[in-house]
């Protein structure tokens, strides 16, 4: 990708208004934002449930002024595909197709439907945003949730699995484009978002949404927390474009200076890792080490 946009120059117009009924603090809503900035007034979304369908809010009043299908748990994908032959049928054009399902909806709901229409190479965006558990029904952990946190259904022994890693899954469907996305870093899902819109076929976003609630930290944290994801390489901002991998923005500046940060921060600033054992950081330590040198190798660093 070429330099960054500035966040000023974003387009003016809202698609979302003022006033809906997620938490306060909560990230997905900043990402929400500017990926409506950036694919315009042009777009049809739908939406399985989850805590974005709290905030498109119960019909006829809604705070988004796209229009909006809300489809079941597993069905984004399909719902989607069905838009996409809907337009091809009635002759419309120029319109983008976007399922934006959290990680519950994806990581294990709706993997078969997604698969499907990736593997048809359905012309859509497909966005996870990841706040790594089933949110809007109080926190039950999903195959997103990282080992070590505890969940309302990992209450007394916090969760032993590591999280799935769901962009290797959706890259091996050799969709013609990827990327991270973290709502920390509104200017990057911008631009990334522009250039997604222009490309035809499946195109599938892994998006990082820290959410309060669920994890645990003071509502105003949420970029601050965002931010040392990123910074302690837990989570990587990066494309793949046509098989070929580059790193962006913050992720492309610590490759470039060599500086991570451990994840001790990270760990100790939110309550669902209260239990988490000595055993279990330091795994969590070795697996994004080892996930970050294998990316930075893959970047040509
Ligand atoms: C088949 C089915 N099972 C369970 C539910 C209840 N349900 C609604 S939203 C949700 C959690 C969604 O989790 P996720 O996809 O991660 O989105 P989040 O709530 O975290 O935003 C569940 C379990 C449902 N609507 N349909
Ligand atoms: S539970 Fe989390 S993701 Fe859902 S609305 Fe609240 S802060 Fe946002
Ligand atoms: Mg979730």
């Amino acid at each position: 990708m070429s330099a960054q946009s500035s966040i000023l120059e974003a387009p003016e117009q809202e698609y979302i208004l003022p006033g809906n009924r997620l938490c306060a603090g909560c990230g997905v809503a900043i990402a929400y934002r500017f990926i409506l900035k950036a694919l315009g007034p042009k777009t049809l979304i739908t939406v399985p449930a989850c805590c974005v369908t709290i905030l498109h809010g119960i019909y006829p009043k809604t705070p988004v002024s796209a229009t909006t299908v809300n489809t079941t748990f597993a069905g984004a994908a399909s719902s989607a595909s069905g838009l996409v032959a809907g337009l091809k049928a009635t002759g419309r054009e120029g319109w983008t197709v976007m399922a934006m399902a959290g990680d519950g909806g994806t990581f294990d709901m709706g993997i078969q439907s997604l698969s499907g229409a990736a593997e048809r190479g359905t012309n859509f965006i497909y966005v996870c945003y990841d706040n790594e558990a089933y949110m809007n029904t109080g926190a039950q952990r999903s195959s997103a949730t990282p080992a070590g946190a505890v969940t309302t259904t990992t209450p007394v022994i916090p969760k032993e699995q590591p999280k799935k890693d769901f962009m290797q899954i959706m890259e091996a469907h050799h969709i013609p484009y990827l990327a991270s996305v973290s709502c920390a870093f509104p200017n990057d899902v911008y631009d990334k978002f522009l250039k997604a819109r222009d490309i035809r076929g499946t195109r599938f976003f892994h998006l990082s949404a820290p959410c309060p609630t669920g994890w645990h930290y003071p509502t105003r944290e949420t970029v601050k927390i965002g931010r040392m994801m990123v910074e302690a390489g837990i989570f990587v901002l990066y494309e793949i474009e046509n098989g070929v991998l580059k790193l962006t923005g913050k992720s492309l500046s610590m490759a470039k200076s060599g500086r991570k940060k451990p994840v001790d921060e990270y760990v100790a600033s939110q309550g669902r890792f209260k239990k988490i054992s000595p055993e279990q950081v330091s795994e969590f330590q070795r697996s994004v080490d080892a996930k970050w040198a294998s990316i930075l190798s893959r970047a040509g660093f």
